[in-house]
């Protein structure tokens, strides 16, 4: 056989058009990257971004800060000041990068984790400290920063989420709605649903899933056999898988997600490649179910240092704006630990008080027994 004859066998190729886009690989998952691990810019075909000096600095001084008020909320939990922790470490990128690409009046929906997406929305961290020490109702007023309450029944709010969309698109406004999750939710059946109906209803919302590759003990492989944000193909909109430890991808991602939305195109599934790098609670111990490697191979991926090692190699951020920020760092701290340490104790009945404005018998009949099992306790003691 000739050359030319096994090229002429060859099906014609087409002529590449600059920017054409290569139809996707469901073997290989696509992720949206634009700063290296070793803290190295690269392009994306389909997103970019352009940020100041000043915008790159405040993304690194809010990861700094959000890690060191989570550091702080963890050691406070060892010294008995609050009930439980969910710490977000390792997954700051994803938080401050999408809760940076929100306007002021979009709304948000969080899980429990979203210490990061509540500071960038402005809710004073003690107000978090609070609600896990278990002395105020919830925590804040969702209304004052568009910061929906944490919600601890999982996958909930992702129909909350799709529902206030959905109203926002009949009131005519081009405000857009965010709702986090974690890999383990999107397994619930409420996940599922809010994925319908805002697919038909095509409302404004985007699903940020943060994929930390743990939902407790279970792995991810335990949640799905496709990559999650192929999920969304099915329901009839995009799905983008990002890397969740790189904060300028992470923005750039959830701002276009955020345009579609605001143009009535729909929702959008962003799935935010990242790892937790702490327990899943406080009343957790990961050394149970998973090897210290797979912890220490996520370290070298850290989102702070990254971008860290990518601004003073740039000269963005020089010593003395780390210096400050440090000094920073350690105001905030001694700010919230000053802060907890005027809370009142929990009261334990008051979980009864608030459930129904005019009561209820279920509540009282509750209510009666946690007290005779408190009064238990206390005859066991004298
Ligand atoms: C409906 C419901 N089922 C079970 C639980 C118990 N639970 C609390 S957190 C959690 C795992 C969630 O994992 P994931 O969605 O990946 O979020 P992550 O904690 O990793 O951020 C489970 C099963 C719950 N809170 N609500
Ligand atoms: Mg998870």
């Amino acid at each position: 056989m000739t050359v030319e004859s096994t090229a002429a066998r060859k099906p014609r190729r087409t002529t590449k058009r600059a920017g054409a886009k290569k139809p996707p690989d469901a073997t290989k998952p696509e992720l949206v990257q634009l700063l290296t691990p070793e803290g190295k810019r690269v392009e994306h075909p389909d997103h970019s971004i352009d940020l100041t000096d000043d915008e790159l600095r405040g993304l690194y001084r809010d990861m700094v800060l959000t890690r060191r008020f989570d550091a702080e909320a963890t050691a406070l939990q060892r010294q008995g000041e609050l009930g439980l922790w969910a710490s977000l470490l390792g997954q700051e990128a994803a938080q401050i990068g999408s809760g940076r690409a929100l306007r002021d009046d979009d709304y948000v929906f969080p899980t429990y984790r979203e210490h990061g997406v509540a500071w960038c929305r402005g809710v004073d961290p003690t107000n978090l400290l609070g609600m896990f020490r278990g002395v105020n109702n919830g925590g804040w007023d969702p209304n004052s920063n568009n910061f929906h309450l944490y919600t601890i029944v999982i996958g909930s709010q992702a129909l909350h989420a799709t529902g206030y969309a959905m109203g926002v698109a009949k009131d005519g406004s081009d405000a857009a709605v965010i709702a986090y999750f974690g890999d383990g939710a999107s397994s619930q059946g409420d996940v599922a649903e809010a994925f319908t109906f805002s697919a038909v209803y095509n409302a404004p919302v985007v699903f940020f899933c943060q994929n930390n590759q743990w939902a407790i003990s279970e792995p991810t492989e335990k949640q799905t056999r496709v990559p999650l944000y192929q999920r969304a193909q099915g329901y009839g909109f995009p799905g983008v898988r990002v890397d969740g430890n790189d904060v300028l991808a992470c923005l750039a991602v959830t701002r276009s997600a955020l345009e579609r939305a605001r143009r009535g195109e729909g929702p959008t599934l962003v799935e935010a490649f990242t790892y937790r790098m702490g327990a899943h609670t406080t009343s957790d111990d990961p050394t149970k179910y998973r090897r210290d490697e797979e912890r220490e191979a996520w370290e070298a991926k850290d989102p702070i240092l990254r971008l860290k090692t990518y601004l003073t190699a740039e000269g963005i951020a020089d010593d003395g704006f780390l210096a400050e920020l440090d000094r920073e760092s350690d105001g905030l701290a001694q700010r919230v630990r000053e802060a907890i340490r005027l809370m009142p104790d929990p009261d334990t009945m008051a979980i009864f008080e608030n459930v129904y404005a005019d009561g209820h018998a279920l509540v009282d009949e509750e209510r009666a027994e946690f007290a005779a099992y408190q009064a238990s306790f206390a005859e066991e003691v004298s």
